[in-house]
């Protein structure tokens, strides 16, 4: 029989392996992931569960929460809480950071996540997933917000899980990309894409288009060159896909390749895009870097923005090196 690499198995050879992988940080990427299980095993109770549809009420960003929204961010801070590798948690659903009660352990790390990402698609049994993302924390006990305010090239460890056809967790500590799907019967994750990589070059893109009024010039000019097709100044065609969880899209694009885009527009200059630097933009830069992708804001490289607030917007460009360079590089130009 053919030998099966389970989550657990991978972070303890890593451990081993690499010596950059502390036992506490790998207890606590365990604890993610089996909280991911149950937020997972809730997604796909849909309707049966009683868990689609609204809360009733609205997060920081002035969101309208969905039911899902509130039961997946209680699942990560409940199972985290206690563990003892933690020194505070922060989410998209909280205004502020989470510290961990005083009747529990702390531990160094600090936890930042989207606890259900894509919300629109959630009553529409879409895809959609979890992102996180790991810091340390610099002061210890006197963990406050501004502990939290680090680059992004400061992350020891991110991932997502995502909700879909089958439920797969895919996970970077600074050694490469590695996908696992939950083995249903057997409750446990599963290697099944080891080294995962994002070629150069790439014939698909990814942009909610209807936006394309709003856009700024240089953004208008990169994606009306892939529109031209064949017939244009790229001289190829591009094919588009659009799912709205960035969670689903990014797993796309560390599948086979593509670029991601979600800009910043001309509606609100205080509005630097939609996506959240610390809890969504941070993770799937460090993923793509790491599976040989890149990842900017047009004008920077993600991972090195330092962050003034803990629920900061960025604009996101990421993906296959060569088509992120040439966005990239039309922003320079403009
Ligand atoms: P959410 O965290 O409230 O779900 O919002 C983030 C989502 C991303 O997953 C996705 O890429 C984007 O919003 C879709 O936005 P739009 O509805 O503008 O296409
Ligand atoms: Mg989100």
């Amino acid at each position: 029989m053919q030998r099966r690499t389970t989550l657990t198995q991978y972070l303890i050879e890593q451990q081993r392996k690499t010596q950059k992988l502390p036992a506490d940080l790998r207890l606590l990427i365990e604890v993610v992931a089996r909280a991911c299980k149950v937020i997972g095993y809730n997604v796909s109770k849909g309707a049966l569960g009683g868990v689609l549809g609204s809360a009733g009420s609205e997060n920081v960003q002035g969101e309208v929460q969905k039911k899902l929204d509130v039961i997946s961010n209680e699942i990560l801070l409940e199972a985290n809480e206690w563990g003892g590798n933690l020194a505070a948690m922060a989410s998209e659903e909280l205004e502020e950071i989470h510290p961990i009660p005083s009747e529990y352990p702390q531990g160094e790390y600090l936890l930042l996540f989207d606890p259900l990402d894509g919300s629109s698609n959630i009553d529409v049994n879409v895809s959609i997933g979890t992102i996180f993302s790991v810091l340390r924390s610099p002061d210890g006990v006197n963990t406050t917000t501004q502990s939290f305010l680090q680059a992004g090239t400061r992350q020891v460890a991110a991932g997502y899980a995502v909700y879909g056809p089958q439920t797969m967790l895919v996970l970077t500590t600074g050694d490469g990309v590695n996908g696992f799907t939950l083995d249903r019967e057997l409750g446990s994750w599963v290697l099944t894409q080891p080294q995962m990589r994002v070629p150069e070059d790439t014939h698909e893109y990814a942009i909610n288009a209807s936006n394309a009024r709003h856009w700024h010039p240089p953004v208008t000019r990169y994606v009306n060159e892939l529109q031209a097709g064949a017939d244009g100044a790229r001289g190829e065609d591009f094919n588009m896909r659009w799912i709205a969880s960035m969670v689903a899209d990014v797993h796309r694009v560390l599948t086979r390749g593509g670029i991601f885009m979600y800009p910043a527009d001309k509606r609100d200059p205080s509005k630097p895009g939609k996506l959240r630097l610390m809890y969504e933009a941070n993770p799937m830069a460090f993923l793509t870097e790491q599976a040989g992708g890149a990842a900017t804001d047009g004008k920077r490289r993600i991972m090195d923005i330092v962050p003034e607030r803990l629920h900061e917007r960025v604009a996101v460009f990421l993906g296959s090196k060569n088509e992120v360079e040439r966005v990239t590089r039309y922003h320079d130009e403009a």
